[in-house]
């Protein structure tokens, strides 16, 4: 008899613990457009990100094969999940010290103090700039989070360099953090816009290879460090922990490994959001030749209990829960059967168009995790497909032999079709889906999405 509750509280505690170690977007978090070092910020109760926004240098403008940046677009999701783009915030030909020719708006971040968010930026400056020639780092400021924002005329003084990151302590006093070779720190003033304190190169952090891109936060009580580096040949995240927001710091370990696709960069950010710690970071999903056009991705960040952080294994399947009313793209999967499945783009000329997902053999799967079903009575199932011969596919939720709550037929057809079944059958929850091919011909899906 006291069996059945504290079933109920297993599963329940199961149902909590997967959740939470499941991420809910898919990666990359942004489809429309290249997108590059993500800061994200928690304002409200949404996630805002600040990253740089690439675009591809041609001839009289930029420097063509490198970086090409002119302004910076913020986005927002109160889910994880859904993604607006607010438009541009900041541009080079608005920000009177930024030479117009640079094409150099690299990381910024962002932060919000006495009700106003303070925008931070590097770029090129024009020569007259006080700072000198090279990289200076300017803040813009608004009494929204999206806008608009009011550029200084100045950047700040005594700082050169780039990748600025600001984080305000317990106590109220901000620090602002940038690279230039070496990690910089210093106190900023109350009116965030002055340094407090001369710059100081934080010391004990790598001392070999390139590191950029601070990113600090606190946890417990302690100071954490983050940064990419070059231990290797291309960058991966690192961090130190300390006991003040300058350090000293102790080297910790590795966040995240280098790209496996061979992305140079890699920049990132870390926050907590509904009692939830995620890595923002990015690949070059989208432009898989040229890795100065990113993407921004984010992935579940764990801690040990010592304090220490879980290494991140970058996934497709990214954060947020996804609703099964909306297109499921099964190409973004959490596993896949070790034989028979291939993730290609679906038009090479326009790699913005997404992804599709083949399975090529009988009982070839894949899994895509975390779908939401709390919309009850979802009957219709709708799989946009293409196969040559004819397939037919088997849904299944939680287990590759789960329940099984809908079969379909794609007929044989010459290009993609929507191919709809009425006898869709799944209780409400939160499912992982288990897609099988229970055929022996190929058939490529592009999503699949549940209706009423
Ligand atoms: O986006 C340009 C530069 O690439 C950033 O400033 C660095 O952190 C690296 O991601």
């Amino acid at each position: 008899m006291m069996i059945q509750p504290l079933l109920k509280k297993i599963l329940f505690v199961i149902l909590v613990f997967s959740l939470a170690r499941s991420g809910y977007a898919q990666n990359p978090l942004i489809t429309n457009q290249y997108t590059a070092d993500p800061s994200a910020r928690v304002f409200g109760d949404r996630v805002y990100i600040y990253p740089s926004h690439d675009i591809l240098c041609t001839e009289g403008k930029g420097r063509i094969g490198w970086f090409c940046m002119e302004d910076y677009h913020v986005f927002s999701s109160s889910n994880l999940t859904d993604w607006k783009d607010h438009g541009v915030i900041v541009s080079q030909d608005k920000v009177p010290w930024v030479d117009p020719a640079g094409y150099s708006m690299w990381a910024p971040d962002c932060i919000s103090r006495n009700g106003k968010y303070y925008f931070y930026f590097p770029s090129r400056a024009r020569d007259t700039v006080a700072n000198g020639k090279g990289f200076s780092i300017g803040v813009a400021v608004s009494d929204t989070p999206i806008g608009p924002f009011v550029p200084q005329s100045e950047p700040i003084k005594k700082v050169q360099g780039i990748d600025p990151n600001v984080f305000i302590d317990k106590d109220g006093q901000a620090y602002l953090y940038w690279s230039q070779g070496n990690i910089y720190g210093a106190k900023l003033k109350e009116n965030m816009l002055e340094l407090a304190s001369d710059p100081v190169i934080l010391q004990e952090l790598p001392s070999e290879g390139l590191k950029e891109g601070p990113y600090v936060f606190e946890r417990n009580g302690k100071y954490y460090m983050t940064y990419p580096h070059v231990q290797n040949k291309i960058e991966r995240l690192e961090y130190a922990i300390g006991d003040n927001p300058l350090g000293p710091f102790r080297k910790a370990g590795v966040i995240m490994d280098e790209s496996s696709t061979g992305c140079w960069t890699n920049h990132h950010s870390i926050v907590n959001f509904k009692k939830q710690w995620y890595l923002f970071y990015h690949h070059n999903d989208l432009s898989p030749n040229f890795d100065k056009n990113r993407s921004i991705r984010a992935d579940s960040l764990l801690f040990n209990t010592d304090g220490t952080i879980r290494k991140v294994i970058p996934t497709l399947r990214g954060i947020g829960l996804s609703s099964a009313l909306k297109e499921i793209q099964l190409d973004r999967y959490s596993d896949l059967s070790r034989n028979g499945v291939k993730v290609d783009f679906l038009d090479t000329a326009n790699r913005m168009m997404g992804w599709k997902a083949t399975l090529a053999q009988s009982d070839a799967w894949i899994r895509y995790n975390a779908v939401d079903f709390s919309v009850s009575k979802l009957k219709k199932l709708h799989v946009r497909a293409w196969s040559a011969q004819g397939a037919v596919l088997e849904i299944r939720v939680n287990k590759i032999d789960g329940p099984l709550i809908d079969k379909v037929n794609i007929g044989s057809s010459t290009d993609w079709k929507l191919v709809t079944s009425s006898k869709a059958s799944v209780l409400r929850g939160v499912h992982d889906l288990f897609v099988v091919l229970k055929s022996a011909d190929p058939v490529s899906v592009d999503w699949i999405r549940f209706e009423k």
